[in-house]
């Protein structure tokens, strides 16, 4: 399996509580490296555009709103199969579901306030990447 990387973010629930570096630790634990990080307050024009697929879900206003509401923080993670194994440690979407000793089984609040998201395929990890980091803010 070769090398990738994926987009991460910890998300205003998980901000808000101190456990950044908590779930920082559960990447690294599962071999995924942060290679780029930062912290920013997202915009209205960055989460309507990062959550554009979404945008005819009812849920869409409330998740955009969500985003804005406290910092998050993005990274690029790198590892072996690194698009798999972040969401097989961030768990499924809706906490009630995701398995033990993953971090939305630990950390999420409910479906919305879910602690962080992971790219899901090759394409959208490359596209969310470059949604939030320049190839100079990445370093391997
Ligand atoms: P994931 O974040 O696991 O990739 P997704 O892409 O289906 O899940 O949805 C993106 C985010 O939208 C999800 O992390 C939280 C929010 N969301 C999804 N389904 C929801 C629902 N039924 N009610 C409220 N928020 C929801
Ligand atoms: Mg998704």
């Amino acid at each position: 399996m070769a090398i990738e990387r994926t987009f991460s973010i910890i998300k205003p629930d998980a901000t808000k509580r101190n456990l950044t570096g908590k779930i920082v630790a559960k990447f690294e634990d599962a071999g995924l490296r942060i290679v780029a990080s930062k912290r920013i307050r997202m915009s209205k024009e960055q989460a309507e555009g990062f959550y554009a697929v979404h945008s005819e879900r009812p849920f869409f206003g409330e998740l955009v709103e969500f985003m804005m509401s406290e910092p998050v923080v993005v990274q690029v993670l790198e590892g072996e199969n690194a698009i798999a194994k972040n969401r097989e440690v961030m768990g499924a979407t809706n906490p009630a579901e995701a398995a033990e000793g993953t971090i939305r089984k630990e950390f999420a609040l409910s479906i919305g306030e879910n602690s962080v998201h992971g790219s899901d395929a090759p394409e959208t990890a490359a596209e969310e990447i470059k949604f939030f980091f320049a190839d100079e803010e990445i370093v391997g």
